[in-house]
């Protein structure tokens, strides 16, 4: 039963949410003239807003609701865990039990020599941990000149100076200052918009090699990491062709560099494997986790180190960092909980199966769509150009994220949330999703692809740059 169902009416909500709550990435007066959409409550992938209507959450919340929403175990876990301890740190020689078994679960979980968490509260902190964590971590080896970190345009690593300096968003570094020194970018394998002439294959070779000739700039005993999502997510589910992990894993393993795989999104079954690094066949020093962690349902994040990591880390005596919330009770208490779930219930196993490769199908028939240019899909993870000339691969003459927000309008009014990123549309659906849902996804997709592709012939829009 959700608590707050007698909440106030629609409009006197919004009218208070916009004189009074600053949003993330929003355009506050747009968002005030056009009124925020209230979630009052959701159950397995499934939500309702205050006007009681249900949509279907293809994007698990902000991709993190990897179980489904609603698992009353879950809150059962924070509830007993608030009342045996609400709160201890982990500071000074202290620790607890709930944080000492999800140190122990995660090491049995994650790949390889993957062994010791480093918690935080989210992904955007855990990324500012590996920052220094790398440096100080080149330094203990008698290096500390390797200090620059190697990252991609167009990757996400979170919303902190050092996140949003990790990340490669143009948006993101015109504001506060950004990037601080000593992180640089290179290209994203983004084969539909950057490909030009090459085939896939070639681009990915291409793009990974963009990294051994970084390295060689900069001379590799001035790089300490390179940082990288499996599959990049908020870029807007760039799937990278197959070549590219290879040849990234052949120059990591020959420059002396360490490799952080961002597993904020791709992590706890994403890809249709635990990690992406795995899906990948990939060796990581450091993996950043968060989202999937707990399924969202408390806010928690880490950095979980190889043996060869933490022991260097361990010779050079304190490591001079931590968040009050560093393996915060509750939140480890509903993250041990939902692995568990996870664990238990085979929920990744079972949508490896059968839901992800059904929906993969469904999915790679929206190509047909007058609209649609590729269809890209990992797992629960999955993307759709949108486009006025496949053939050329074309943009939109309109602005670009024109078409892909009068589609994501669309979406919304059929009962679907579906994100776009500029004009590609992008789904993450919860692991938990049947093939009835998928069905009912599908149609609403088609349904909105069709509208918006009528409205943009009707207006004239279906021109190319
Ligand atoms: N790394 C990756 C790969 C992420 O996707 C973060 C780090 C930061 O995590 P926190 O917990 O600090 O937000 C993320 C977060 C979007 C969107 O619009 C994506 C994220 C966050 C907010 C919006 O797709 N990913």
């Amino acid at each position: 039963m959700n608590i707050r169902a007698n909440h106030a009416p629609t409009a006197e909500l919004q009218a208070l949410d916009a004189a009074h709550h600053l949003h993330p990435f929003s355009d506050s007066r747009n968002l005030a003239k056009r009124g925020v959409r209230v979630i009052t409550g959701a159950d397995g992938v499934w939500l309702t807003d205050s006007d009681g209507v249900d949509m279907i959450d293809a994007m698990s919340g902000l991709w993190c609701v990897n179980i489904g929403h609603g698992r009353r175990e879950l809150a059962d876990a924070a509830h007993a865990q608030m009342l045996q301890l609400s709160y201890y740190n982990t500071f000074f020689m202290t620790s607890h039990p709930a944080v000492i078994e999800l140190s122990a679960k995660l090491a049995e979980l994650a790949p390889g020599t993957l062994n010791h968490t480093f918690f935080a509260s989210g992904g955007s902190e855990a990324n500012d941990t590996n920052i220094r964590l790398v440096r100080h971590y080149w330094a203990a080896k008698g290096k500390p000149e390797k200090q620059v970190i190697i990252s991609r345009k167009n990757g996400y690593h979170g919303s902190t100076v050092g996140g949003g300096s990790l990340g490669g968003m143009a948006a993101m570094h015109k504001q506060g200052g950004l990037p601080i020194p000593g992180i640089v970018h290179i290209d994203q394998p983004d084969w539909w918009s950057e490909g030009g002439d090459m085939s896939s294959e070639e681009f990915g070779l291409a793009r990974a090699r963009q990294l051994e000739a970084k390295i060689d700039e900069l001379g590799e005993d001035k790089v300490a990491a390179f940082i990288a999502e499996p599959v990049q997510g908020a870029g807007g589910v760039i799937v990278p062709p197959e070549t590219y992990w290879p040849e990234v894993r052949r120059i990591c393993a020959e420059r002396d560099i360490l490799f952080i795989a961002d597993e904020v999104i791709t992590g706890f079954g994403r890809t249709g494997r635990m990690f992406g690094v795995e899906t990948y066949e990939l060796a990581p020093d450091i993996i950043t986790i968060a989202k999937g962690l707990s399924s969202g349902y408390a806010p928690i994040g880490g950095s979980v180190v190889t043996d060869e990591v933490a022991e260097t880390l361990a010779d050079a005596g304190d490591f001079n960092h931590g968040y009050t919330y560093s393996g915060h009770p509750v939140a480890c208490a509903v993250a041990l909980e939902n692995l568990r779930i996870m664990t238990e219930e085979k929920i990744v196993e079972e949508a490896a199966a059968d839901a992800m490769p059904y929906l993969a199908e469904k999915w790679g028939q929206l190509v047909d769509h007058p609209l649609v240019g590729e269809a890209k899909i990992k797992g629960f993870m999955a993307s759709i150009a949108l486009t006025p000339d496949k053939a050329a691969r074309a943009k939109f003459a309109s602005p670009e994220g024109t078409v892909g927000l009068r589609c994501r309008d669309r979406c919304f009014s059929n009962g679907l949330v579906m994100r776009h990123v500029k004009d590609r549309m992008i789904i993450a659906p919860p692991l938990v999703i049947n093939r009835e849902e998928i069905d009912t996804l599908i149609e609403r997709a088609v349904k909105s692809l069709d509208e918006t592709h009528a409205a943009l012939e009707a207006d004239g829009m279906m021109v190319s740059a």
